[in-house]
């Protein structure tokens, strides 16, 4: 296939999307090993290829608990063999990240904001790469505050955003801002969508996400243990980010979008909206509401995979 040139923004220059994870780092190749310190996994230590060439869909999101739950659910939709209950965690050797495979899904936990994100998305675009994974379609499953969308909303983001609703991601590097591009896979995105629309009670929109490294402050809540605005300026900037196209606000999607971008991977943001936060600020919806909520992205994903899966025989 031949590759498509698109454009990218900041210093990053322009990208070929190739079916092969590219790693952007000279220095990897005259590297004897390379240890994945954060998963305890290595290329000396481990057959990465064996272990992980066959993998076409990786879904990571932020809890170690939801990411082995998706494991095993997604282990019963794809009817394979053997005990959902048995799958092992593949990061066994440490606790910093979970990650389960089923057939050619691989569930990864990415912790909470974007440092701890961007620590496993570096060791998990380097291991795609030596296991020479081809075609990989990256999905980040997860929680958020919706702004003016129902609870249990789900957001497919068009565009991930920073405080200022721009589509980019600053990276500090050397003591220098790196300004990359967070627009995600338009194809994708849509295609979700149309899924979405395949399965019932799941009510879903495409609409710009708001990245922020806060939960408290930074998302304009009057709850934390600091609060440095009134009430009306919090309504007021919330209303300027609605304007903006933003329908949700979470913590993880600028990086993973920027990073996803620079490497050629193509990648979807799937969140469902705990709260709208022009009603507030705390999640008061009750546990067996909020369990059900979260498993919405879960059920889309594993439908889009279903439907990808049953196109390629
Ligand atoms: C959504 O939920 C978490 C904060 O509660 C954070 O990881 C995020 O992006
Ligand atoms: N996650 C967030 O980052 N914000 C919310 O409001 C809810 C979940």
């Amino acid at each position: 296939m031949a590759p498509i040139l698109l454009n990218c923004m900041g210093n990053d220059h322009s990208e070929y999307i190739q079916e092969q994870v590219q790693v952007k780092n000279p220095y990897l190749d005259t590297m004897e090993e390379d240890i994945l310190y954060h998963f305890s996994l290595g290329t000396k230590t481990h057959n990465l290829p064996e272990m992980f060439g066959d993998i076409k869909f990786v879904c990571v999101g932020g809890s170690a608990n939801r990411m082995k739950a998706f494991a095993q659910f997604m282990h019963q939709e794809l009817k394979l063999t053997g005990n959902p209950k048995d799958l092992q965690d593949i990061c066994e050797g440490t606790d910093r990240y979970c990650m389960y495979k089923v057939g050619p899904v691989l569930s990864i936990s990415h912790g909470m904001g974007v440092p701890s994100i961007s620590i496993m998305l570096h060791e998990l675009i380097k291991l795609l790469h030596h296991a020479q994974c081809r075609d990989v379609v990256l999905f980040r499953l997860g929680t958020s505050g919706g702004v003016g969308l129902a609870p249990g909303t789900v957001v497919i983001t068009d565009k991930a955003v920073d405080y200022s609703f721009q589509p980019r991601y600053e990276q500090v590097v050397l003591g220098k801002v790196i300004t990359r591009s967070t627009e995600l896979d338009k194809g994708v995105a849509k295609e979700l969508l149309q899924r979405s629309s395949e399965l019932p009670n799941l009510p879903t929109v495409i609409g710009n996400t708001m990245c922020t490294h806060d939960f408290y402050e930074g998302q304009g809540r009057l709850d934390g243990a600091l609060c440095s605005f009134s009430h009306e300026e919090k309504l007021e900037y919330l209303r300027k980010a609605h304007e903006a196209g933003v329908r949700n606000i979470e913590m993880e999607s600028t990086v993973f979008a920027a990073m996803s971008r620079v490497c050629g991977l193509r990648a979807a943001v799937i969140c469902v909206a705990l709260l709208d936060r022009f009603e507030g600020d705390q999640i008061t919806a009750p546990h067996d509401v909020l369990v059900e909520y979260q498993q919405r992205p879960q059920v889309l994903v594993s439908h889009f995979i279903k439907k990808r899966l049953a196109q390629a025989i």
